[in-house]
């Protein structure tokens, strides 16, 4: 390590290195150190052959990779972009070898993200970012990047260290003002397009369709009712934002390859973690509460 040297980070380490945790290591590996932590098969198949990206972007990458974290160094920025619900475990394994000048930044789709990882987290700064790129891995030591979208970071000192950081690679970054309004504006959307493209197993694409639009502005409203109570205030044409993004997107969901794979899913943490905030603002969220419920029906299964 400790070749590539940035002013800000001395080296990044992406923890739950799947998908999209390979993708960022990828394109960070250009500028500055990365090391990988993740499962067995992939980490294996990295150190063999390296990262082998396709798609939008093509490359193979040597990056360091283990399944292990031993040590942090000092000025790392500790970025985890394991599922949501295995965000709290994944901090905790860690959380004796951060140090001060440690930044952990968080990745994940929902809300309540940040709040997770400081409850964790004694030492050191915890930022939060939003990603919107589609990534998969067909195969251990393999990504295919089917959809390249900005990543958001709050406009704040650390907000801005990491636009240097992710800017110096190609990637395209923007600083939000106001976080907490971006952070429920990505909320919004994944609420949409999650659950409908993993509950029919299609590409976001699909999702746009005029027979589902009475579900998806079902969805939104309900949302921004919540948001609301929560001291958010959305503009509405943010349902049709979501159908033209959708329409945009060839690529299938987090959700939706969470579900071909037998997995479980983010829900809880979408639609699930809405209906939650609703019941206790005395909201009905049933639009909401139905998606939830039939995608927690699909959890698990093996398709033929
Ligand atoms: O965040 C996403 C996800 O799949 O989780 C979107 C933006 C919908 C891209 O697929």
């Amino acid at each position: 390590m400790a070749e590539k040297v940035h002013p800000d980070f001395e080296t990044v380490i992406i923890l739950g290195a799947g998908a999209l945790g390979s993708y960022y290591g990828s394109l960070l590996s250009r500028v500055i150190d990365v090391l990988l932590i993740g499962r067995a098969p992939h980490i294996e198949a990295i150190n063999e052959h390296g990262l082998v990206v396709s798609g939008e972007i093509k490359a193979t990458h040597k990056v360091q990779a283990s399944t292990k974290l031993t040590s942090i160094p000092e000025k790392a920025l500790l970025m985890v972009t394991t599922k949501a619900y295995d965000l709290e475990a994944a901090v905790r394994s860690v959380r004796h070898l951060l140090r001060s000048d440690t930044t952990v930044l968080v990745l994940q789709n929902g809300l309540g993200i940040e709040a997770i990882a400081r409850s964790m987290v004694t030492q050191g700064e915890v930022v939060r970012g939003l990603a919107s790129t589609g990534v998969e891995l067909p195969a251990p030591g393999r990504i295919e990047v089917k959809l390249v979208r900005k990543t958001v970071f709050p406009a704040t000192p650390t907000g801005k260290r990491l636009w240097r950081l992710f800017g110096a690679c190609g990637l395209e970054v923007h600083l939000a003002e106001d976080m907490e309004a971006e952070v429920w504006r990505k909320l919004v959307m994944n609420c949409v397009i999650n659950p409908l493209s993993a509950l029919f197993r299609v590409p976001n694409n699909a999702i746009a369709t005029d027979h589902l639009r009475a579900v998806r502005e079902g969805v939104v409203e309900e949302c921004l009712n919540v948001a609301e109570a929560e001291g958010v205030v959305l503009d509405p044409s943010i349902a049709d934002e979501i159908t033209k993004a959708a329409a945009s997107y060839s690529n299938v969901s987090s959700m939706c390859q969470d579900i071909l794979k037998g997995r479980r899913t983010e829900i809880d943490f979408l639609n699930g973690r809405v209906v939650e905030l609703g019941r206790r603002h005395g909201i009905a969220t049933p639009v909401n509460d139905t998606l939830a419920h039939l995608v927690r029906f699909m959890e698990g299964r093996k398709w033929t």
